[in-house]
């Protein structure tokens, strides 16, 4: 008799740990432990999502036939997976353990070097096949390859699924169509009723449990609105293709006061956890087209992020792992700013952005990438520290995902293995793609005046600064240039400036 384990975000119906197992011969187990709820600080929400999502899962298994042992967090006293586990071998009298391989560098080395001794029996790791870029393939089309480029890899992955293809050339002419999704977001149309869900006993004593267990964890529970079952997961994607998806490519690079989702989509934290398949959405968004119902940059826009860039961060992080978890390039070794914890800031778009997280446990990824991302780069955060901060305050957030997001495309401390260039930008940038500025403290038009938008001062600061690693860039030529044109007195005073805002950062 063999033991399963199924993780946190292995809430898959076609998971390959049940494909490998027999129902009435073998069981399964779940469990809620210490060691995964505390490793970094989650949100109150990313734990009540994850929890109420396995406790649902759990039932449905049982419905299916399975034999399921479930511990939940509070009822028993295994500090991590591996004590649970020495525990079902004994009392089962199993002679082996199958799990499906993590999403974690730290859990699978655990898997892989400790377990077996751990649990007494084998321990047979399975591949993870629902992503759609299996690992040895990624590795494969990397070699040899000095700096990865996302778009010829996601061409692969068109080419891989079928999606938006006709024959062998792409939908519509173009692999993108991103010159097209570039739109600020006026009020018009206007944004969709947000879906909700119905909460059944499993939801509310989840969120009594870490209301009560995780008072120290960020964020809030009061507006805790996600769905936690496969079901309710299939109509936030329904809903998805139905109201937003049409406006999604226009407005992906928009932001605006109170509208904390905008047409995006709210999938990543069911295709993170298993709720949904990543080719069952992106099969969805394709049909909308080929219906009519939304414009091809919309749908490729989406499907690109989802065979594309999710597929690409993934792939990095198991070639580049556990080495890319150090780099730091640009030797940054500020420490996070405390209002990343506490959202006090007079910086409105960052202000906004940190609302959203701890009343959301979500951020999109503009305000993810070009405000809290983009003021961490211009700072000169410390890698880890910025890392550790979006590992814990979004409820999709695992490792393989933030990593290469954080440390790649946001901080570039990987030396631009992941993005060409850093997506640092000035005010101008966040004050073209939205409303945040009209209401901030400080004046978005100026960079060397006692109240000038720190975006702007501390842009041409860290342009200054990093100008032996980045003049020589191509697509940074131009910045230089305007650099070397500013007026000297003017950027004298814009550099001090920065250098003030610099020693009293938290102060922002
Ligand atoms: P949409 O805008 O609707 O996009 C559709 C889907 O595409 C997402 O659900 C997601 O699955 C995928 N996607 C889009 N962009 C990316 C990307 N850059 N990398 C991987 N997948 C992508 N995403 C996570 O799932 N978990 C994380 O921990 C995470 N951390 C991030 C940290 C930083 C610093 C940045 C800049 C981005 C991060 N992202 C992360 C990527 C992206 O911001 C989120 O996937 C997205 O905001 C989720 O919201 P959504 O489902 O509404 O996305
Ligand atoms: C994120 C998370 C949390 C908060 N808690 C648990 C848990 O109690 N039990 C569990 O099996 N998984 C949990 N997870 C998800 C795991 O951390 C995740 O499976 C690994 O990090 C691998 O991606
Ligand atoms: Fe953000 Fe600067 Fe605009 Fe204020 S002025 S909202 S700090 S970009």
């Amino acid at each position: 008799m063999r033991i399963g384990l199924i993780l946190g975000d292995q809430l898959s119906d076609n998971l390959a740990t049940l494909r490998h197992l027999e129902p009435g011969q073998d069981r399964l187990v779940m469990a809620e432990v210490p060691a995964e709820a505390r490793y970094v600080r989650h949100h109150k929400q990313k734990i009540a999502f994850l929890f109420s999502a396995m406790r649902h899962h759990c039932a449905r298994l049982i419905e299916a036939g399975w034999q399921v042992d479930y511990y939940r967090f509070g009822e028993h006293d295994h500090p991590d997976l591996a004590a649970v586990l020495g525990e079902q071998v004994r009392v089962h009298k199993a002679n082996a353990v199958v799990v499906t391989e993590c999403g974690e560098y730290r859990l699978q080395q655990a898997i892989e070097n400790h377990w077996p001794k751990q649990v007494g029996v084998t321990v047979t790791c399975l591949e993870d096949d629902r992503f759609i870029c299996p690992r040895p393939l990624f590795s494969e089309w990397a070699r040899g390859r000095k700096q990865l480029r996302m778009e010829f890899f996601y061409r692969e992955m068109r080419r891989r699924t079928g999606l938006l293809m006709a024959g062998d050339h792409p939908e519509g002419g173009q692999w993108n169509f991103d010159q097209d999704n570039r739109k600020r977001w006026s009020g018009d149309p206007p944004l969709p009723e947000p879906l909700v869900f119905s909460r059944d006993d499993i939801d509310t004593d989840v969120v009594t449990l870490v209301e009560r267990t995780f008072p120290d964890h960020p964020g809030s529970l009061a507006s805790f609105s996600w769905a936690t079952t496969r079901a309710d997961a299939l109509r936030a994607l329904e809903h998805f293709v139905a109201q937003r998806l049409p406006h999604f490519g226009h407005y992906q690079d928009a932001m605006a006061t109170g509208a904390d989702t905008l047409f995006h989509s709210l999938l990543s934290p069911y295709m993170n956890a298993g709720l949904l398949d990543p080719m069952e959405v992106c099969q969805a968004a394709e049909q909308a087209w080929y219906d009519k119902s939304a414009p091809l940059n919309a749908v490729e826009g989406f499907i690109r992020q989802v065979i594309g860039w999710r597929e690409f961060v993934r792939g990095i992080y198991w070639l580049c792992m556990p080495d890319y978890a150090d780099e730091n390039r640009l030797e940054n070794e500020r420490p996070l700013p405390a209002f990343y914890w506490s959202g006090n800031t007079r910086m409105h778009c960052v202000s906004e952005s940190l609302r959203n997280t701890f009343e959301n446990g979500y951020a999109h990824h503009i305000q993810r990438l070009m405000v809290t991302g983009n003021l961490a780069l211009l700072t000169g955060v410390t890698p880890r520290e910025i890392c550790d901060w979006y590992l814990a305050v979004y409820v999709d957030a695992y490792d393989w995902v933030e990593l290469p997001n954080t440390l790649g495309m946001v901080m570039h401390a990987d030396g631009g293995y992941l993005g060409s260039k850093p997506y640092a930008a000035s005010g101008s940038y966040i004050n073209r793609m939205g409303d945040y500025c009209k209401t901030c403290h400080y004046n978005v038009k100026t960079a060397d005046e006692a109240d000038s938008c720190p975006f702007n001062s501390l842009y041409w600061h860290f342009i200054n600064r990093h100008r032996p690693r980045f003049e020589k860039n191509p697509r940074m030529r131009m910045i230089y240039r305007t650099h070397d044109r500013m007026n000297a007195e003017k950027r004298d005073r814009t550099l001090e400036r920065a250098e003030q805002l610099l020693s009293t950062v938290d102060e922002l």
